[in-house]
């Protein structure tokens, strides 16, 4: 079906989430129609903020706000939706929109299998009522779901469409960009050409794509790299994790805008633990890049004086390739807990792979080269 009809059936004024590929469309006729305006729509740092500011919005209106996301995301929103939204607490209503990856018997990447397989067992035990959309499923279906869930709304139950690959179509064309130059697999090819042997964590989406294709592409091997290919916003605590209990190496974190900003907090303790041996690089294009450019906070967000007031004593932030080689080799040589940010450019190779080794064989890659160094 139409997303824009989608929309329409929900009939909200007010929608909040974190954008997914599979919900492409979703969040596309969302920036055409209210771009990021926050009486109507606003991109959160994580899903579980969203469900929180959807509540806010709930307390504030009387009205029925809409939360969409990926359903990675669902662990995120496991909290506010037992102890704020629930009927047992709050009794907050919310339409959830959730994109389904990895549903089983569809070929996804190791990431999703898991989360895919229990998607709506975790929405049965959150007690929240789903309807699936599917490629068939027609407006009328749909008129007819959101018929019922009223009721439950009206009762101050959640409910949620969960909406399969290739379900919603017609997205309007939205053009993401920035005026910043240097691309992302071009910031990684010169992180890695500075970190040399030493190990390096890559946060979610296209960096951890683009990280395996340098290594392939320079006869390097993978050992020295985790690629967090799910666990948004995870790296850096993963990196914090490496460099605490490998005090003699430097660990260097390759991090997303969207992804630190998920889950900010990992940068607070960082700077208070001020590992000397951590390289923190935020690759910050304002956006969620990875699945479809859809903006972040991060292009007004001032992230060395965050990284500054978090206790980095260094952070400095760099628009050019010049630049970034400087800092990088600061970095390298720095005895000190430091932090770049990378001014990028939104956008991808076309023909960008994805990794052809397994999880667990990049996990015992790096395991195994921890060891030795
Ligand atoms: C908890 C969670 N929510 C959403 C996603 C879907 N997702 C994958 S990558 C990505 C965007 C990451 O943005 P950023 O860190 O800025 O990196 P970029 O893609 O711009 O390189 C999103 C939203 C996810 N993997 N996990």
């Amino acid at each position: 079906m139409k997303a824009l009809k989608l929309l329409e059936i929900i009939g909200s004024d007010f929608y909040t989430g974190v954008p997914d590929s599979l919900l492409k469309a979703f969040c596309n006729c969302l920036m055409s129609k209210y771009g990021t305006d926050p009486a109507h729509h606003i991109i959160a740092a994580n899903e579980g903020n969203a469900a929180a500011l959807a509540a806010g919005y709930h307390l504030a209106t009387g009205k029925i706000p809409v939360v969409y996301m990926q359903n990675s995301g669902e662990g995120n929103i496991v909290n506010p939706s037992a102890s704020l939204l629930n009927e047992k607490v709050y009794a907050i209503p919310v339409v959830f929109v959730i994109g389904w990856r990895g549903e089983p018997g569809v070929h996804d990447e190791p990431q999703h299998i898991y989360q895919g397989e229990i998607t709506l067992k975790l929405l049965d035990d959150l007690g929240i009522e789903y309807f699936v959309i599917d490629k068939d499923t027609t407006d009328l279906e749909a008129v007819r779901a959101m018929e019922s869930f009223r009721e439950k709304l009206n009762d101050g139950k959640c409910v949620s469409f969960v909406v399969r690959q290739g379900s919603l179509t017609d997205a309007a064309q939205v053009e993401y960009k920035n005026s910043n130059i240097m691309r992302r697999e071009e910031i990684i090819r010169r992180v890695v050409r500075v970190s040399g042997a030493d190990p390096v964590v890559c946060t979610t989406g296209k960096a951890s794509r683009e990280l395996f294709e340098i290594r392939e592409t320079d006869g390097q091997s993978h050992k020295y790299d985790f690629l967090t290919v799910g666990s948004m916003g995870h790296a850096s605590s993963i990196a914090l994790g490496v460099a605490i209990f490998k005090p003699n190496v430097k660990v260097w974190c390759i991090d997303g805008d969207g992804a630190a900003l998920m889950h900010m907090g990992a940068m607070a303790v960082i700077g208070s633990y001020k590992p000397e041996n951590l390289v923190h690089i935020i690759i910050n294009n304002g956006a969620h890049e990875t699945v479809g450019g859809m903006p972040t906070v991060a292009a007004n967000t001032d992230l060395v004086a965050a990284a500054r007031a978090f206790g980095y004593p260094n952070a400095l932030s760099v628009d050019s390739f010049e630049e970034l080689d400087v800092a990088l080799e600061r970095a390298k040589r720095a005895k000190s807990l430091f932090f770049i940010e990378a001014k990028c450019a939104i956008g991808a190779r076309r023909d960008l792979g994805r990794p052809t080794s397994t999880a667990k064989e990049n996990k015992e890659g790096f395991i195994s080269y921890l060891k030795e160094i």
